[in-house]
C-alpha cells in the first residue's frame, strides 16, 4: 500500500468514486415518492447545524452515548488488548475517538477513514497535535464500500468504531450489508465498538427530531438552500415545511420536507412540480430493539460481548467480536 507521509499522520488515498449530487438529486426528485438522501445535509451550514442538534436538550443520543463511553472506558479499553489498531469509519470531525485516545497507552494505532479528502486531512492533523503519542492514518474511502485495511506491523487486535447511530440513516438491509462489510476487513477476534439508538417511546423520540428551538427543522430544509447553492435551483424553503414522525411499523423516525402550496421548482432544465401537501422524504433514522441488534450482529459474523445501556434504555454501547 502507499502512504503519503504528511508530517504527523500518514494517508493512505483509496480514490473513493465520488457520486453526482447532480444526478442523485434529479433521481430522487424523479420518483414517484420524491426522496433525497440525506447525505446532502451536510455542507457547510448542514454540519453546523448538526453540531448544534448534537447539544439539543430533546436530542439524547450524543451525550448519552458520550456518557456510556466515559462510564464504561476501562472495560472498553481491557476489551481491545494490548497494542490494538482503532479504525473510524465515517470519521468527520473524530470527536468521540477523544474520549477513547485520551485513555490508551502510546501503543495504539488510530486510522480514520472518510470519503472527503481535505476534511479528513485536517481533523486527523489536528488530532495528531493532541494526541502526538499515537499514531495516526487517515485513509480517503469510502466506508459504505468493502475496504481492505492495510496491515500494521506488530499491532494485535483491530477494533472497528461506529459511534452516533449512525447506522440508523441505512436502511435495513443496507445496514447489514455495512455491518457485512466491516466483518471482512477484519480477522476473527477482532473487535467492533458501535453506538446503536434503541426503539422506544415516540414522546422522547418525536421531540429529538423537532426540537422546540427549531434547529432540526431548519438542519432539514437546509438542504433544499445547498441544492439552490451547488445545483443552480430555485427552490422557496419557506414554501415547505419540516415534518418528522415515529413510524412504529418500521421502527424509524422519518424526516420529511412537505409542500405548502402547489408549486414547481427548476434544477436547470429539470422541472418537479409539488402539489400543496406533497412530501419529499429526506432522511430515515431506524432505531432497534434489543433482538433486532442481535440478529443483526449474528448475521453479519460478530458476537455480542458486552452492551452498555443508560438507566433510562434511550442508547447503547455495544462491543462486539468477528466469529
Ligand atoms: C447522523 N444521524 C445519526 C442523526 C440521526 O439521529 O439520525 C442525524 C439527525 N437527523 C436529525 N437529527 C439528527
Amino acid at each position: 500500500m502507499n502512504y503519503q507521509d504528511l508530517g504527523n499522520i500518514k494517508l493512505l488515498d483509496m480514490k473513493p468514486v465520488i457520486s453526482n449530487m447532480k444526478a442523485d438529486i434529479i433521481a430522487g426528485l424523479s420518483k414517484k415518492n420524491k426522496q433525497l438522501s440525506p447525505k446532502y445535509f451536510y455542507d457547510k451550514k448542514g454540519s453546523e447545524l448538526f453540531d448544534e442538534i448534537c447539544t439539543l436538550d430533546e436530542y439524547y443520543p450524543t451525550r448519552t452515548e458520550t456518557s456510556l463511553l466515559n462510564q464504561h472506558i476501562h472495560e472498553i479499553i481491557n476489551l481491545m488488548g494490548d497494542r490494538p489498531v482503532f479504525v473510524e469509519f465515517g470519521s468527520g470531525a473524530s470527536e468521540k475517538i477523544k474520549i477513547i485516545l485520551s485513555h490508551v497507552s502510546e501503543n495504539t494505532h488510530y486510522a480514520a477513514i472518510d470519503i472527503s479528502k481535505k476534511f479528513l486531512i485536517e481533523s486527523t492533523q489536528q488530532l495528531a497535535k493532541e494526541f502526538p503519542y499515537i499514531d495516526i492514518m487517515a485513509i480517503c474511502a469510502d466506508f459504505t464500500k468493502e475496504i481492505t485495511l492495510p496491515e500494521i506491523e506488530d499491532y494485535q487486535t483491530s477494533v472497528a468504531f461506529f459511534p452516533g447511530s449512525t447506522i440508523g440513516n441505512f436502511e435495513r438491509n443496507e445496514a447489514l450489508s455495512f455491518m457485512q462489510n466491516v466483518r471482512k476487513s477484519l480477522r476473527k477476534s477482532d473487535g467492533f465498538l458501535i453506538g446503536i439508538d434503541l426503539h422506544k417511546d415516540k414522546k422522547i423520540l418525536e421531540p429529538a427530531y423537532d426540537d422546540s428551538r427549531g434547529i432540526t427543522a431548519q438542519f432539514n430544509l437546509n438542504i433544499l438552500n445547498r441544492i439552490n447553492n451547488e445545483l443552480n435551483a430555485n427552490f422557496n424553503p419557506d414554501a415547505f415545511k419540516h415534518l418528522s414522525f415515529y413510524n412504529e411499523r418500521m421502527y424509524r423516525i422519518e424526516m420529511h420536507l412537505e409542500s405548502l402550496v402547489d408549486q414547481s421548482v427548476r434544477i436547470e432544465n429539470h422541472r418537479f412540480d409539488f402539489a400543496k401537501g406533497e412530501r419529499i422524504h429526506t432522511e430515515s433514522s431506524n432505531k432497534y430493539t434489543i433482538d433486532q441488534m442481535k440478529i443483526l450482529f449474528n448475521n453479519s459474523g460478530f458476537e455480542l460481548v458486552e452492551q452498555w445501556i443508560d438507566k433510562d434504555s434511550l442508547f447503547s454501547v455495544n462491543y462486539l467480536q468477528a466469529t
